[in-house]
């Protein structure tokens, strides 16, 4: 890589397909840190991203896609603090205004001045509005940002930032209805990019008895190897499905990876009085809130937003430690058009990371 121009997956005008070109090397200055690339995930938002028609979305363009990345430090600006050059990185990516107190407390992605953000469109985060890492190089605005990983693989450390975290976040939001004993159930309906991480945290953390639900076969043997106890695919009869295997009781908590209005249907029937939904998926899906109604009494909603710092740093040390393992198909960075059509298309095994070539 020359040191004066370094390649970058940019989203140019919208609506149109992002082009890889060269873009000059970013420099660091006073708390930025300079990243080498060594991965970058490929996420469903990134074509929400690319199918935007202008003034939908809150960013300027150009700017560089990619918000899960992985890499290593190879340049710091004078004020810089955090991870040392040489030392190998993912980076947390909802970037707020970094002064409120959920920023000061490390839940960027939940930040109080958000809609004043967007209304100057400075962006979400990396690669969303700003500059990501679908890049050789990647500047970040500070190392507070940035979680050591060790020996861990690129390709697996990437995906820890965006569908590892936000389905370790995803987790926390129901982990009070699971409670500690075996007994309790929780769904999981969509074992994709997102889905099959949360299988393994949900072995990893909880005693609960995982059922999970897809349209696809080969997803459902993905659930399988992640360790979930059950595995069925989406039917008209799900809800009843699921219900028999707690015992009758209903689940105690469903995480809608999916969001649409087949998920969401089987997620209301089999929730247990008193359990908790998340819907993580941006299916389009809706639900009725109404008393009395579909909803069990004592129904907790969260529509849980990728995740917090700390969070970050428990996904990768769950991850350092064996407990999580990610389905990845790589990609290499020049092929980033041909992993948008696959993932377009549902052929995605895991999660598609592109590798700088
Ligand atoms: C990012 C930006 C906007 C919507 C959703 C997302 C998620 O991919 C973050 O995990
Ligand atoms: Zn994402
Ligand atoms: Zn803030």
């Amino acid at each position: 890589m020359s040191t004066g121009r370094t390649r970058a997956f940019r989203l140019t005008r919208w609506g149109g397909p992002p082009v890889l070109t060269e873009v000059a090397r970013p420099i660091p200055t006073a708390e930025e840190v300079l990243i080498q690339v060594e991965a970058a995930g490929l996420c469903r938002s990134d074509l929400h991203v690319v199918d935007a028609r202008p003034g939908v979305l809150p960013y300027r363009i150009p700017f560089t896609l990619g918000h899960e990345v992985a890499g290593r430090v190879v340049e710091r600006g004078p004020l810089a603090t955090g991870p040392a050059v040489g030392e190998r990185v993912v980076v947390y990516g909802p970037w707020g205004c970094g002064s409120c107190a959920r920023c000061a407390a490390g839940a960027e992605n939940y930040c109080d001045r958000r809609a004043a953000l967007d209304a100057d469109r400075v962006g979400t985060g990396a690669g969303l509005g700003r500059d990501g890492g679908m890049a050789d190089l990647m500047l970040v605005p500070s190392g507070r940002i940035l979680v050591p990983v060790g020996d861990l693989a690129a390709v697996q450390a990437a995906p820890l930032s965006d569908a590892g975290l936000t389905a370790y976040h995803a987790v926390d939001t129901v982990r009070r209805t699971l409670g500690d004993d075996a007994s309790t159930s929780v769904v999981v309906l969509g074992v994709g990019g997102l889905g099959h991480l949360a299988v393994q945290i949900l072995r990893a953390t909880t005693s609960a008895q995982v059922l999970a639900v897809d349209v696809r076969d080969e997803a459902l043997a993905l659930a399988d190897e992640c360790g979930a106890h059950f595995g069925t695919l989406l039917r008209p009869d799900t809800a009843a499905v699921l219900r028999s295997r707690t015992g009758g009781a209903g689940a105690a908590a469903v995480l809608d990876f999916v969001g649409s209005a087949s998920s969401l249907e089987p997620a209301v029937g089999v929730l247990r009085a008193g359990g908790a939904l998340a819907v993580v998926g941006s299916g389009g899906g809706g639900l009725t809130v109404r008393k009395p109604g579909a909803l069990p009494p004592g129904t907790q909603i969260s529509l849980p937003f990728w995740g917090t710092l700390p969070e970050l740093q428990a996904v990768v040390a769950l991850a350092l430690k064996g407990s999580l393992r990610v389905g990845v198909e790589r990609f290499a960075l020049s092929g980033a058009a041909e992993a948008i059509t696959r993932l377009r298309s549902g052929e995605v095994r895991g999660r598609a990371v592109l590798v700088p070539d």
